[in-house]
């Protein structure tokens, strides 16, 4: 990686400041979230992986694993939304937000980093951003391109006022500190430090000029103003390197708070040249060693300044793999949705449900797995409830704190006993213990291809919805509608009156 000349604020002062990890102090809290990592990339719950991920698996062995923990969406700007304000996301918009776009969140919204920076913690968001901006737009988009089979109104350096502050983003919803490129394939191709752009882009990256090869999948790159001299390869070294700097800036005295978003399996997909052929699944594969090397470079920081004893760590991802995970199947045998059905944008199990691990040492079993039902949308009452927070009235509405499953204390009903689960307007599916409901005749989005039906003996089904029981058919083959009428009359019933209510109720 290029040397880049503004990854030198780390201080002498920092870096001598030792923290003594005293257990009466609050938490600092670290989530890790990966985007488009699937259920089975996580090489400890997927016997036959075909990537190694030794620091996530470490991890794991140090903290609780969740097998049945979903993101709320299928895709990457509504189940950052959902995690970080404890609110699906189909309450507000189905979509992602596109280059330019506005803000996911109102201004109204209580987030999870405002709650915890207004009780004296330091938050962070390092990475990917995805949830929009209030860009300073001198005029309306001055180019027009072709791409994905429509014509796209595309915003040229000239169009926008790089020099003003961009509201609406991370610092307007409780970060003190933002870092990172906004979204890896979305212009603006751009360092943004806190609400300013580092360097004003002065020309377009358009689909004949990226300048790079990608190394599996094609290149996802939306046209749009960059930086000169921008190298997709940089950025994730670079938002390792800023992430753990982050970390060795705290002094200890404040409690704080590192939202570590990486851009990381999503496609490009563009490992550096020293993870080539380090998995045995191409490219991808490669990506996700490095992922995983990124991930212990995180928890290393912690370790060397002795917060790791008092850090709690999560790990997840914000959705299932995209399809370049079917064509992986067949050529390396390395299947990253797992034994799940679907993946990324689908409501089959393989769009939402996520790696999940989190670690609390003192508190939580290392090495415990748990099959409780828990959704990222979770997090902001059970890190509330582990931190002593009162939540504000109203805020996070769909959120169940599921401390007592960390805590591994004994527990007579879930915490979380309904889930819905959706991606796009058009199909919806609900969770209610081991039984799942769908208001169609297919969980999928993304057409699965005919080989990948063989390779995994899939028959479609001809039912208005569908019925399984996930405790007997996790891969979901075996369809119960016709059997169980009452049933489905009541989990459809229950989409509309969760829909409708406004919240979930709470135990
Ligand atoms: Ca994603």
């Amino acid at each position: 990686m290029k040397n880049i000349k503004f990854f030198t604020i780390l201080s002498a002062a920092a870096a001598l400041t030792s923290c003594t990890g005293d257990e009466s102090k609050l938490p600092n809290i670290v989530i890790i979230y990966t985007d488009d990592m699937g259920y089975g990339d996580l090489n400890i719950q997927n016997p036959d992986s075909k990537i190694p991920t030794p620091y996530m698996d470490q991890l794991a062995s140090e903290g609780m694993r969740f097998t049945d923990a979903h993101s709320s969406s299928g895709i990457c700007s509504p189940s950052r939304f959902a995690l970080l304000t404890g609110t699906y996301h189909w309450r507000r918009s189905h979509g992602i937000i596109q280059s330019f776009g506005k803000p996911f969140f109102i201004d109204s919204d209580i987030t999870l980093p405002q709650i915890l920076n207004e009780n004296g913690y330091a938050t962070a968001c390092i990475g990917k951003w995805h949830l929009g901006w209030d860009w300073e737009f001198l005029n309306e988009p001055t180019l027009e391109i072709m791409q994905f089979g429509r014509i796209r109104q595309v915003y040229q350096p000239q169009d926008i006022d790089w020099s003003k502050p961009i509201a609406g983003g991370p610092l307007d919803r409780g970060f003190d500190y933002y870092f990172g490129d906004g979204t890896i394939n979305f212009a603006p191709y751009a360092w943004i430090e806190n609400d300013r752009i580092f360097e004003a882009p002065t020309e377009m990256m358009l689909l004949d000029n990226i300048g790079f090869e990608t190394k599996e999948g094609r290149w996802e790159f939306r046209p749009g103003p960059r930086v000169k001299g921008w190298n997709p390869y940089e950025v994730l070294p670079a938002l390792t390197e800023k992430g753990v700097e982050w970390i060795h800036q705290q002094d200890g005295n404040k409690p704080f708070f590192l939202y570590f978003s990486l851009p990381s399996p999503h496609a490009p997909i563009i490992p550096n040249d020293e993870f080539d052929g380090t998995s045995g699944a191409g490219a991808y594969g490669d990506f996700i060693v490095q992922t995983d090397w990124v991930t212990g470079q995180i928890l290393k920081a912690l370790k060397d300044k002795g917060y790791d004893d008092n850090t709690i760590v999560i790990f997840t991802s914000d959705n299932g793999p995209e399809q370049y995970a079917f064509e992986r199947a067949r050529t390396y045998d390395h299947f990253s949705m797992g034994d799940l059905r679907g993946l990324k944008v689908d409501i089959w199990e393989g769009g939402h449900r996520v790696p999940m691990i989190i670690k609390w040492p003192g508190h939580v079993e290392p090495g415990s797995v748990s099959d409780k039902l828990i959704s990222q949308i979770d997090y902001m009452s059970t890190l509330a409830a582990a931190t002593g927070i009162k939540l504000p009235e109203g805020s996070a509405p769909d959120s169940y704190n599921f401390l007592p499953t960390l805590l591994g204390e004994n527990y007579d009903f879930p915490e979380r006993e309904i889930l819905i689960h959706n991606t796009h307007a058009s199909r919806w599916a609900v969770r209610k213990g081991d039984w799942l409901y769908m208001d169609t005749n297919s969980g999928e989005h993304r057409v699965m291809p005919e080989f990948f039906k063989e390779i995994r003996g899939y028959n479609d089904f001809e039912t208005e919805g569908l019925l399984f029981n996930l405790k007997d058919d996790i891969e979901q083959r075996v369809n119960l509608y016709e059997e169980y009428p009452e049933k489905v009359k009541k989990m459809d019933r229950l989409i509309t009156v969760y829909k409708d209510q406004g919240y979930l109720i709470k135990n």
